[in-house]
């Protein structure tokens, strides 16, 4: 094996009830049939896919209480991510590099407890077209995979705040946004407020993704791990159409893979999650095999 081989993970969270719509359950079986596994032993790591974390659904008495604006299935997403939490914390005990295959986004909450178990100073980069900064007062959906970065940061419900004790997980200068396009007024504030380093899709046709990725990385300089956790609507729906909250004006598919090749070469990257591929969305593959693919340039996949 060579210097740079790691002992992967892959672990598939077959959860979508922190999403409006449902179908992001079936994105880790989609991601996996790709070959991920394979193409990665090809990569010389050695890699191995977990049992799937079991289906955690939400009680239809509980549903129907639900207020419009309340949390939509909290005891599921709280519960889900619980398991989550300590599934990957045993991984990094282990030495082991986790991937994580979502799944809807509000898997990060689980994610990200766990690992903030063993890195005091973790840093998380987060692609994605919204910020997912929502907390009760200002989401418009009740969705709570809009709110999962505000809950790292210890803003929400208290089930999912002390996940594993420990509150907050990241610090906001620890955290750095990559291809917003869509936020809500709640969350501008909250990035303004809290000073969270935010690339917009302007900072990237601006600056250029290169640029974008140098100055995040400096701006994770003090951390002692580097959570990426990228959401596959960050890039453009012309190439991820199989996702749930579609934007338009997203990363192309040469910025998203360029992203992932720098922080390949910069060695920074301890862990990694794949999120929001929704099958039922598309009739092909295609937004499973962007997914794929972004994860094999991540861990070392080249062109030549
Ligand atoms: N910001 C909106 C929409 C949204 C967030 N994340 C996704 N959609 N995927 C919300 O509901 O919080
Ligand atoms: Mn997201
Ligand atoms: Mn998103």
């Amino acid at each position: 094996a060579s210097a740079h081989s790691k002992k992967i993970t892959l672990l598939p969270v077959p959860f979508d009830w922190g999403a409006g719509r449902r179908g992001a359950k079936d994105g880790p079986e989609a991601i996996l049939r790709t070959g991920l596994e394979r193409k990665l032993r090809l990569l010389r790591h050695e890699v191995e896919t977990a049992p799937a974390l079991p289906e955690f659904k939400p009680l239809s008495s509980a549903d129907a209480r639900a207020a419009p604006h309340a949390l939509k299935h909290l005891d599921a997403v709280a519960d889900m991510n619980e398991a989550l939490a300590l599934q990957v914390s045993a991984l990094v005990g282990q030495r082991r590099f986790p991937i994580i295959l979502g799944g809807d986004h509000s898997i990060a909450i689980g994610t990200i407890a766990g690992l903030s178990a063993h890195y005091k100073q973790l840093g998380v980069l987060w692609f994605d077209a919204h910020s997912d900064l929502n907390t009760a007062d200002t989401s418009p959906s009740g969705n709570l995979h809009g709110m999962s970065l505000a809950v790292s940061l210890g803003l929400g419900h208290d089930r999912l705040v002390k996940l594993l004790g420990r509150c907050p997980k990241v610090l906001p200068e620890h955290i750095v946004i990559v291809g917003a396009r869509d936020l809500d007024e709640g969350e501008k504030q909250l990035i303004r407020q809290l000073g969270i380093r935010c690339f917009t899709m302007q900072d990237i046709d601006r600056y250029g993704i290169g640029k974008v990725l140098e100055e995040a990385a400096r701006q994770l300089q003090g951390t002692d791990g580097v959570h990426v956790s990228f959401d596959i609507d960050s890039v453009d729906p012309n190439e991820a159409p199989g996702t749930g909250t579609p934007v338009p004006g997203g990363m192309s598919y040469r910025e998203a893979h360029y992203a992932m090749e720098l922080l390949q070469e910069s060695g920074m990257v301890t862990s990694a999650e794949l999120v929001e591929v929704n099958p039922s969305l598309e009739p092909g593959q295609r937004t499973s095999r962007l997914a794929s693919g972004l994860l094999l340039s991540l861990l070392g996949e080249t062109i030549l």
